[in-house]
């Protein structure tokens, strides 16, 4: 019986999660980091640096120079490659990486010899790849939505937004018009990923399709019209969009070198955050997820097709079929990282001591979580602003207090703005990084008042990847592959008595946060 690997291309690093189905058991794992494996990309924390804080790129080469180097280091620590039976993988959403007319070619020709940076370089129409974390199309979202008005978020599934590809793509045409006009061929992150190892065209699945204002979620196809007005010709750039189950190719010779076998299947690669809904078990009605990444998501399965009345919220299509909400807050684990650098302290001190130190509303001491510019709410000049005593505002000293009041804020943050999805829910599964805090799991269990469980493996997107090529082209049933290797290891409770004094807080931090924003937005 075979094993199966999943790949997650993520903000800062590429991850390997090989899973043999039978045993139910996570054979390897295996990851390079951009910032210290990669550092002649300059892309440290994997984005290029900009004078603007609204432009974020990264180099697409940095991707396939990852993929090499991981393989690489897996083949070299003997991990079971020639036992793989297929490949999927999740990309970060909304990325965009422009090829021009060589690329399919050079891709049916890759040469083991060399390596697939150099091979791709002379095929870039454009060497840098805008990413999610980038906030500087808010013209071009205002052109689309006064063009097409609430049929966008009604048809696409949400709003012009920022960092979605559409809008991005329209940017780069209106500033670099024949370098767009070089351009053939217009790929995700994900799609780009799976072409690399297919050495052909991959499709786009309708999980991370969803994410650039061009899909029609209705007919699940591209939107003729908006394709049109985003940019000329956008129509023959894009790949075909396809289901999340369809096998995009199978795996090109050229990477027999790490000990793959050439030709198994490679399953159609998807969102990160379609992949962790599967990974975290939740691909079914009643569990929630947050996901402590590089950005911090909320999402959970939709089986009707709801868009968020504010518009911050977003519907993709979900891997098992039908959508899933999701919201998004950039200030993420950057966030956490920035105020942890801040006081000195380890992640030990950081997850725990920090809230067994502070009480749960921190005696009213709140803060606005803004470091780098956020999109849920739309915060274009980042802050971050203090209420409470005056030593606790001067931000001196105090490091449990901030350490508590940075993640009692994004996690109000996020219960405030997933209000739209209903109670569709009655559990919250916590993954990524961050999850390991008792501290911050605690806190999102009393903010939510909702049980709040762990699960075995916090990489769900590489998990996510590695149970869908399982499904996809080993044909074993999701829940077979959940009951294995997605159940719950750990349920703290909330505390009941915390819950007026979160509901308290919770509105403070609107009132906090409606002035305060505007003054920062002003
Ligand atoms: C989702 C989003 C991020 C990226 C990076 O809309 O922008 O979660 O997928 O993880």
């Amino acid at each position: 019986m075979s094993l199966y690997l999943g790949l997650d291309s993520s903000t800062q690093g590429l991850k390997a999660i090989i899973i043999d189905p039978v045993p139910g058991e996570i054979v390897y794992s295996e990851q390079v980091n951009y910032s210290q494996d990669l550092p002649e990309y300059n892309c440290p924390d994997g984005v290029l640096d900009n004078s603007d804080p609204l432009i974020k790129h990264a180099s697409p080469l940095m991707w396939a120079a990852a993929l090499d180097l991981l393989l690489e280091k897996m083949y070299q620590n003997g991990a079971p490659l020639s036992s793989i039976g297929a490949i999927s993988g999740s990309g970060q959403q909304h990325g965009s990486v422009y090829l021009n007319d060589k690329f399919t070619d050079m891709l049916a020709k890759l040469n083991p010899i060399e390596n697939l940076a150099t091979q791709i370089a002379p095929t870039l129409s454009r060497t840098t790849s805008p990413i999610w974390m980038d906030s500087s199309t808010s013209a071009e979202c205002e052109e689309l939505m006064e063009k097409f008005g609430k049929r966008v978020q009604l048809e696409t599934g949400s709003p012009a937004i920022e960092r979605f590809t559409g809008p991005q793509i329209s940017k780069f045409f209106k500033e670099q018009p024949e370098h767009y006009a070089a351009t053939a061929t217009i790929h995700l992150v994900s799609s780009f990923m799976a072409s690399l190892l297919c050495g052909a065209t991959a499709p786009i699945d309708y999980g991370d399709g969803a994410g650039m204002n061009l899909l029609n979620l209705k007919t699940r196809q591209w939107d003729d019209e908006i394709v049109e007005f985003t940019a000329p010709d956008l129509l023959n750039k894009l790949p075909p969009v396809v289901p999340s189950a369809t096998v995009a190719g199978q795996l090109h010779p050229y990477f027999a070198k790490y000990g793959l076998c050439s030709g198994i299947p490679i399953v159609s690669w998807s969102g990160d955050n379609p992949c962790s809904l599967t990974g975290s078990g939740a691909a079914k009605p009643g569990l929630a997820v947050i996901s402590f990444g590089t950005s911090d998501t909320f999402f959970a399965v939709m089986d009707e097709f709801k868009v968020d009345p504010q518009g911050y919220g977003h519907l993709f299509g979900n891997q098992a079929g039908g959508f899933m909400s999701l919201i998004c807050f950039k200030n993420g684990s950057l966030a956490r990282e920035k105020i942890k650098a801040d006081y000195g302290v380890d992640w030990d001190w950081f997850g725990n001591e920090a809230f067994e130190l502070t009480p749960p509303g921190n005696n009213g001491n709140m803060l606005l979580p803004y470091f780098v510019p956020e999109i849920t709410p739309l915060i274009l000049a980042p802050g971050v602003r203090r209420r409470g005593t005056e030593q606790f505002c001067s931000g001196s000293g105090r490091a449990a207090e901030n350490i508590r009041a940075v993640v009692e804020a994004q996690i109000m943050n996020i219960k405030l703005h997933s209000q739209w999805i209903g109670d569709k829910f009655n559990t919250i599964r916590v993954t990524g990084g961050a999850s390991q805090s008792r501290g911050l799991c605690q806190t999102v269990a009393d903010i939510f008042q909702t049980k709040v469980e762990k699960i075995l493996i916090p990489d769900s997107a590489a998990l996510g990847s590695a149970m869908w090529a399982a499904t996809a082209a080993g044909n074993i049933e999701l829940s077979e592959l959940n009951d294995k290797f997605t159940k719950a290891t750990e349920v703290i409770m909330p505390n009941i008595q915390t819950a007026s004094v979160y509901a308290t807080m919770t509105k403070q931090f609107v009132t906090f946060q409606f002035i305060s924003s505007a003054t920062l937005q002003a």
